[in-house]
């Protein structure tokens, strides 16, 4: 086997090493391009891929295997080719599952398996200035949270970009020609899945609820890859006050000398918290006397992010500490604060007619994250359902029953939301659309939600559930509700003209 510790630097000798990239999406497309600037030996096999990247990697002379052929279903039909160039190591794409044929053929055989992730952080020291890494996971609020962080670096007047499961890969953000003084990663549970050793600057884990159960087999080895975040961190370990499951995972990481645990409350906050006091969010870890508090912005600065809730003061006080730790101002903290837009589909408004609201929360996929746009209202017709990725919605019913106007029901995994309403909540009036049609869905769940409201409600799209069964993602899911919304509510004008 040859020793991988030498490949640790962008100017050690790649061209020694012989890679299979596995997966031809965002990332795998990266890393194959990273690796031919390097000089490396590669080939790409993965079961799907766009003509315009492959059109490049034939530019760049880089082999690859597309097809059914490159995602064998058993250990026995491992592409020749690939057993041929004998891979040192495998860089897999997050989505490809560990209990894959080729995943287990490469432990099976001692080659080991990275993530983008783990190449990105050996080639950091590309530029001169080596970017300080800010990691960031959760069941939700990933994003958000991100894109917060990334915007209170810049009001501090550091180059800073997000990178990582957010969308843009982190080795687009290792080769920026300047280099940069942060990268504010987002970390998908696959991603972290695979990751070996890095030390962050510092790290926040959000929360941890069920997600993703299916992939990792159980929400034990889910919460532990979670907590991998913090291994080795440098500086802050920011956790959620009131999720302890974070604040375990930060005592059970090794951390380097110094590293402190940060906690992010939306109550008033002890030592080394960041929360509220009142209507205020103060610092009381980042300061020299801290029986005192900074004070950082307020209920009505943040009110311009998009409608208050739990989640967005959990994710702004997260981002906080996480800046904090960076040396970044309150000043510069408000500043990013008042400037910063939610992204659409989360608990956006589409349309208010008839003293009935509209919203698109199509970004919550899981039930945490459906929790707290339902903790949001009072009285909702709630549309849901969707791909389920082995979770249990059940108690989020129950816990939300009262507030139920009526529920309707998507997606491909219908049946067991709707045993799950006969169950716990009988009284409430429960639709399923039986249409799959993609293009079609939303129109019936618009219409038979419409029937179901009355004045006052909101009609909530918050699916608790992943859309890739009658969606292409959460956005088309989202932007297809928006314009059946609007659609239904022009079609009821014409009527009433009529
Ligand atoms: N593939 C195989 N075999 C498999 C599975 C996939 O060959 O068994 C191939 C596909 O044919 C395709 C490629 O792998 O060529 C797709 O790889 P991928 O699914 O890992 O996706 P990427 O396009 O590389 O995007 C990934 C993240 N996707 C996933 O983790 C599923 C993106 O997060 C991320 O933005 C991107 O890397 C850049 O870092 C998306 C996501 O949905 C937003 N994340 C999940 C989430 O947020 O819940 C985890």
């Amino acid at each position: 086997m040859k020793d991988l510790s030498s490949f640790n630097s962008w100017h050690s000798d790649w061209r020694n090493l012989r890679v299979g990239v596995i997966g031809l999406g965002v990332s795998g497309f990266s890393v194959a391009d990273t690796l031919a600037e390097l000089g490396a030996t590669q080939l790409v096999v993965a079961q799907s891929a766009l003509p315009e990247q492959l059109d490049i990697l034939d530019v760049l002379g880089v082999p690859y295997l597309i097809g059914s052929e490159a995602a064998p279903a058993d250990l026995a039909n491992i592409p020749q080719e690939l057993i041929d160039l004998a891979p040192d190591v495998l860089v897999t794409s997050p989505g490809v599952r560990p209990d894959s044929p080729l995943i287990q053929w490469a432990q099976q055989q001692g080659i080991a398996v990275w993530v983008d992730i783990d190449l990105a952080w050996r080639l950091r020291d590309k530029t001169d200035s080596v970017a300080d890494w800010i990691c960031i996971t959760g069941t939700n609020g990933k994003t958000t949270t991100t894109q917060l962080v990334e915007s209170m670096l810049h009001h501090g007047g550091l180059r800073a970009m997000a990178c990582g499961n957010i969308g843009t890969p982190i080795l687009d953000a290792i080769r920026e020609p300047a280099g940069l003084d942060a990268l504010v990663v987002e970390l998908s549970s696959f991603q972290l899945h695979y990751l070996g050793q890095i030390a962050p600057h510092s790290a926040a884990v959000l929360n941890v609820a069920d997600d993703h159960l299916d992939w990792h087999g159980g929400f034990e080895n889910y919460s532990a890859t979670k907590g991998k975040v913090y291994q080795n961190v440098q500086h802050a370990c920011v956790y959620n006050v009131s999720d302890a499951r974070t604040e375990a995972l930060v005592e059970a990481a090794d951390v380097q000398e110094g590293a402190r645990a940060i906690g992010f409350t939306l109550g008033a906050p002890g030592r080394s918290m960041v929360g509220y006091v009142e209507d205020i969010l103060v610092d009381r870890a980042f300061l020299e006397d801290r029986s005192m508090a900074i004070p950082i912005a307020e209920l009505s600065d943040i009110s311009q992010i998009g409608v208050i809730t739990p989640h967005l003061l959990a994710n702004v006080a997260a981002a906080t500490a996480l800046a904090r730790a960076m040396d970044v101002s309150p000043l510069a903290i408000k500043a990013a604060i008042l400037d910063f837009k939610l992204d659409n589909h989360r608990i956006q408004l589409v349309a208010e007619a008839d003293q009935v609201s509209w919203y698109d929360d199509s970004k919550a996929t899981n039930p945490h994250a459906a929790a707290a746009s339902l903790a949001s209202f009072d009285s909702v017709v709630w549309i849901l359902g969707g791909l389920l990725k082995g979770v249990d919605v059940t108690p989020l019913i129950e816990r939300n029953a009262k507030k139920l106007r009526a529920v309707v029901v998507i997606g491909a995994e219908r049946q067991p939301i709707l045993d799950a309403m006969a169950r716990v909540a009988p009284e409430i009036p429960t639709h399923s659309v039986e249409q799959t049609q993609n293009a079609l869905v939303m129109r019936d769940a618009v219409a038979i939600a419409a029937r179901a409201t009355q004045a006052g409600d909101t009609v909530l799209l918050a699916p608790a559930a992943a859309s890739m069964d009658q969606f292409k993602d959460y956005a088309d899911r989202g932007n297809q509700f928006a314009a059946e919304v609007r659609a239904w509510l022009e079609s009821q004008k014409t009527l009433g003209e009529n």
